[in-house]
């Protein structure tokens, strides 16, 4: 692994920093105030690229790997963490249906996703008892003549109400034989599918502008095709993705980070306190020497994994290790980020608050930190 950049991953960095400096950063307090991404910034995302990062070519993607796409992300993150993790979703979802999606699927729904045609795409995967552990998932998928009938409840869902297409996950073993995480498959559902609503959003504390909802399926109908990798193979399909998923949010959490930083600097060399800039004490100097110090730690765990990912090596320690500490990490960052903002850190004349609340979820989303820590300490320990 080089540290250094290769000049296709640098030009991805740029593109991804210019883009969401000129078309997203000017708009990210507008987006978190009410509560909604601009069209045009999604459909900017597809037209340079950052919607289908790591899927071929041939399927509209950009195919530049998944170091480009973390560095993508990180940018995009540094500007709006909302508009960052609609762009997550819809990359992972693509990269979904491209790995394991049949022919028909894949040039059916890849363009779509990259172009932002659909503007989104949609993982749904967790329900109300079922989030740490999907294996307990009660959705249901039973095969009804050329077509299968999905039954139940999902939530929180990223993207759910602009989302063009769902990955849904559903039992279909039989209860006897199939328990837990072995009967569980993975479907193609289309936004505007009959048996198929969207629930009300949630009111969260951060990311608000990017929309999480329920859905729920009622004899909602399905064809055969609709089916995504193996009978019964759903659960290893949401497993690996999700192992991807946690390079792109630690990449979030680090973009969140590195806004806060730049942002305290500029507010340490700026704000006046006893004749001199609040920069010149110590107590400032060595909150932006631990801010610093714990994002480079971060992008160093985040690179790695994303190096082993993109060169077909295993990855899922790493991914979750990188995720753990990032975004522990940013959680840190921007908390010290409020504290040297002082009483403007707690109003939204800044965006230090923006960041604190943006930054909560990324503990939580994609696997929490204890999840995390369940999948680093049996890769340590082994098979038992
Ligand atoms: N890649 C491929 N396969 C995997 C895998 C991975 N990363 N992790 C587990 N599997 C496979 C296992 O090998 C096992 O296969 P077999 O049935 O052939 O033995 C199967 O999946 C079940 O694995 P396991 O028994 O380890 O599953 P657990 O229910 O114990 O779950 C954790 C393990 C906790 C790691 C998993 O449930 C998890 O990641 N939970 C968090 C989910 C999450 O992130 N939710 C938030 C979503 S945000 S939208």
């Amino acid at each position: 692994m080089h540290l250094s950049l290769t000049e296709a991953q640098t030009l991805v960095q740029k593109t991804a920093r210019d883009f969401a400096a000129r078309a997203i950063a000017p708009k990210a307090a507008d987006i978190d105030k009410h509560g909604k991404i601009p069209v045009e910034i999604i459909k900017g995302l597809g037209e340079v690229g950052l919607l289908a990062v790591n899927v071929p070519a041939g399927l509209g993607g950009s195919e530049a790997g998944v170091v480009s796409y973390a560095l993508a992300m990180q940018e995009v993150a540094k500007a709006c963490a909302s508009t960052a993790v609609t762009m997550a979703v819809t990359n992972m979802v693509g990269e979904v249906i491209a790995k394991f999606g049949t022919d028909a699927q894949k040039t059916y729904a890849c363009p779509k996703l990259a172009s932002a045609e659909w503007l989104a795409g949609a993982f749904a995967l967790s329900e109300t008892g079922a989030g740490s552990d999907p294996g307990a998932m009660r959705t249901t998928a039973k095969k009804d003549g050329d077509a299968f009938v999905l039954d139940g409840e999902k939530m929180w869902i990223t993207s759910g109400p602009y989302a063009g297409v769902f990955v849904v996950w559903a039992r279909t073993g039989d209860p006897a034989t199939h328990k837990g995480t072995r009967g569980i498959s993975c479907f193609l559902v289309e936004a505007g599918t009959p048996g198929l609503r969207v629930g009300k959003s949630e009111d969260k504390m951060g990311l608000r502008g990017s929309s999480t909802s329920s859905l729920s399926f009622e004899n909602c109908r399905v064809p055969e095709s609709a089916l995504l990798g193996e009978w019964n193979g759903g659960f290893k399909i949401a497993m690996m993705a999700l192992d991807g998923g946690r390079i792109g949010i630690s990449s979030q959490a680090i973009g969140i980070a590195r806004a806060a930083l730049e942002e305290s600097i500029v507010y340490a060399k700026d704000r006046k306190a006893f004749d001199h800039a609040i920069g010149d004490f110590q107590a400032v100097q060595w909150k932006l020497a631990d801010m610093k110090r714990d994002i480079d730690a971060a992008h160093l765990l985040s690179m790695r994994a994303a190096w082993l990912k993109e060169n077909g090596k295993p990855f899922s320690r790493e991914a979750s290790m990188a995720k753990l500490f990032a975004s522990e990490m940013c959680n840190r960052v921007v908390n010290h980020g409020v504290q040297i903002h002082g009483g403007y850190g707690y109003t939204r004349e800044f965006a230090a608050e923006r960041h604190l609340r943006d930054a909560r979820v990324t503990t939580i989303y994609e696997g929490t930190s204890e999840v995390q820590r369940i999948v680093i300490a049996r890769n340590v320990l082994g098979p038992s």
